[in-house]
């Protein structure tokens, strides 16, 4: 008989001693991520029955007040973490600055930060498109019992202790690493358990995908036309096949099973390019390396940049490590024209 997947739970309490700080943090951690998807999965896939919950912004015939789903799920996220005393702040890309987080006891003594893109791609909703929440975790760098300070969140990738996302599609999957690899969790939604469905995840060194909005091709630096030109070349294992969701949780997932790259580069209309440094691309490049994939600005390593600003956009490339590669010699020639 099969033996029945791993629970999430179990595998938390499997996992513990991996995680470099006290035994109890990282469960208290994954434990309110896991119970805030379930209630925010329940949610967003209410959210095609408009004339049953009402549209955001209304009143259902209930009678309450629909809130927009991104600020529902951020809600839900920010109460879930402060109710398991585990983070001293939280920052999210919905709220302009981070939230204290004091403790029942005002002590100041949860030792965590959180940074977090509650619902990425909510737009998709209306059209029935896979979005994703997106998190990122790391230890405090001030001394404990002290309020936390922007310092605590402007913090390299590099310093990750927990990174991840959820993902509300065809199932409902939570995929996340602490720095000894990747793994995933698919929702049994009949009876509310997570189960380890995608154990040790790896991206393909190579692979035949890739994802970028095209409609901005005029405004993309040479380094990215050269590259896409190239991808669309007939030679070898190319043409390539072009994949874009609009989600980025949904596209770099598909790319890490099947392999591919992601690429949102600056443009004229975006200068520094689309995405968030600290909660869209930290997290995504450490669950990218952990897997064996890349990430870059097209020509830095992400999880070296150092971070200004909580907001701050970066160009990102990422993906199956040789396709990244190659568009970074692409990127590098351009400039040396
Ligand atoms: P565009 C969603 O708004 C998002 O942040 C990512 O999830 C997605 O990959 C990207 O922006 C889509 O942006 O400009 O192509 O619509």
């Amino acid at each position: 008989m099969m033996e029945p997947s791993k629970t999430l739970g179990e595998f938390i309490i499997e996992k513990q001693e991996e995680f470099k700080y006290s035994t109890g943090e990282l469960s208290r951690i994954i434990n309110s991520i896991r119970l805030a998807a379930k209630v925010v999965n329940y949610k967003v896939n209410k959210a095609g029955l408009v004339d049953i919950v009402g549209a955001a912004g209304e009143v259902n015939i209930q009678g309450e007040d629909q809130q927009k789903l991104d600020v529902y799920a951020n809600e839900v996220f920010i109460q879930t973490l402060i109710n398991r005393e585990i983070a001293c702040g939280i920052a999210s890309e919905e709220n302009d600055d981070f939230i204290t987080v004091s403790g029942s006891d005002n002590s100041h003594n949860n030792k965590y930060v959180i940074l977090m893109d509650p619902l990425d791609g909510s737009s998709n909703i209306d059209v029935n498109v896979p979005v994703g929440t997106i998190f990122s975790v790391y230890r405090r760098l001030t001394p404990i019992g002290s309020p936390v300070t922007l310092e605590d969140f402007l913090q390299p990738g590099i310093n990750q202790v927990a990174a991840g996302y959820v993902i509300y599609g065809t199932s409902t999957m939570l995929v996340y690493t602490t720095g000894h690899g990747v793994n995933g969790f698919t929702l049994n939604p009949a009876i509310g358990t997570f189960y380890l469905s995608h154990p040790n995840m790896k991206f393909r060194e190579d692979g035949n995908i890739y994802s970028i909005n095209e409609g901005n091709y005029i405004h993309f630096p040479q380094g990215v036309k050269d590259y896409l030109k190239y991808c669309q070349k007939e030679e070898g294992d190319r043409p390539y096949t072009s994949r874009y969701i609009g989600s980025l949780v949904s596209d770099i997932h598909r790319n890490m099973i099947k392999g591919g790259i992601y690429i949102y580069p600056t443009s004229t209309k975006s200068p520094n390019g689309k995405l968030r440094l600290l909660y869209e691309c930290n997290p995504m490049a450490f669950i990218t390396e952990q897997a064996g994939g890349k990430a870059s600005d097209g020509y830095t390593r992400i999880l070296e940049l150092e971070p200004t600003e909580l907001h701050e956009r970066v160009p990102f490339f990422c993906g199956s490590k040789n396709m990244v590669e190659k568009a970074e010699e692409f990127m590098l020639y351009a400039n040396e024209e």
